[in-house]
């Protein structure tokens, strides 16, 4: 049982009573804040203050988390969980990384394929949904990516993860970096011109960023045969899958629609040697 004692609570009138007073014209007949002195319950006003400054704290990070959700990036935001099941214990992106970030269970699958592997470059690591999960079962990961403000994002998720140590992130241009690079298998997921990438019926590989499919594929090639490509639902597969004829003999390839709660998200081309994979 609980015994009624004396409180010093202080009560709050809620919005709805304030404005079921106002609309009585009662608003001004009592102090907005009453001393209630018959509750059976006493909180000790460290105890109140404390709770205040919690719900204080949770509302501006929400406030602030809300003015980073461009209209652009609503659709995505939506998808959060999606695209990192540890949304909330930190994970930061910028715009363009909403929507180019590859979903946690699309980059798994594509990483637990090398689990095992040496070294797998990350050729656009943008805000590291790929690296993470590269890093997680393959032993060293080379994250490269050419804007220096998602390598800092991509190293603070990286360290949500857990797996900073096993990441190299390196700011630069893939293209120019390649030909000193070493790996044993490298990911390229490059810009595909933003959302609107969907707009053209048959996506071709020159509508890759910053250069071509093909230029992006020889520059992977100076590394290793063993590549890896995730492109638009809308791609041409046929064309990329002749991607593997630029090597004598042609490559091995896989192509592989990446879905999430049943829905086409991308497609991923696995060229080279398959003894690689598990
Ligand atoms: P989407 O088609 O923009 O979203 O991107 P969604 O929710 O499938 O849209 P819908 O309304 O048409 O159903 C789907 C996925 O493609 C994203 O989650 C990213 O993984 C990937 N993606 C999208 N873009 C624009 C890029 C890009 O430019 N580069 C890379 N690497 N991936 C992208
Ligand atoms: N797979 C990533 C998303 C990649 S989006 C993820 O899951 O987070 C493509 C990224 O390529 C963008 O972040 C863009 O800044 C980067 N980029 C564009 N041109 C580049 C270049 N020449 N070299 C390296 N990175 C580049």
């Amino acid at each position: 049982m609980v015994a009624a004692k004396a409180s010093s609570i202080v009560l709050q009138r809620t919005r709805k009573q304030r404005k079921l007073l106002k609309r009585k014209g009662m608003h001004n007949s009592r102090p907005a804040e009453t001393e209630i002195s018959s509750s059976p319950y006493s909180f000790s006003s460290d105890f109140v203050a404390n709770v205040r400054e919690k719900r204080k704290s949770a509302k501006a990070k929400k406030l602030e988390e809300k003015s980073n959700v461009t209209p652009l990036v609503t659709k995505y935001w939506f998808q959060r969980y999606d695209l990192f099941s540890k949304y909330d214990v930190g994970i930061k992106l910028d715009e363009e990384g909403w929507f180019s970030v590859t979903p946690e269970e699309i980059a798994a699958s594509q990483a637990h394929r090398f689990a095992g592997a040496g070294v797998v470059i990350d050729a656009f690591a943008g805000v590291g949904g790929n690296a993470i999960q590269f890093a997680k079962v393959c032993h060293h990961v080379v994250a490269v990516e050419i804007d220096p403000k998602k390598v800092a994002l991509a190293s603070h998720n990286a360290k949500i993860y857990g797996v900073q140590d096993q990441i190299d992130f390196v700011v630069g241009d893939f293209f120019q970096l390649a030909p000193f690079l070493k790996g044993d298998v490298v990911f390229l997921s490059p810009p595909w011109g933003g959302p609107s990438y969907k707009a053209k019926e048959n996506f071709t590989l020159d509508l890759l960023k910053p250069k071509d499919g093909h230029s992006l594929f020889q520059a992977a090639q100076e590394i290793t045969p063993n590549i890896v490509m995730y492109l638009p639902r809308n791609v041409d597969v046929l064309q990329a899958s002749e991607l593997s004829w630029l090597s004598s003999p042609p490559l091995d390839i896989e192509v592989e629609e990446n879905l999430v709660r049943g829905r086409l998200k991308g497609i991923t081309v696995y060229f080279g040697d398959s003894k690689l994979c598990v």
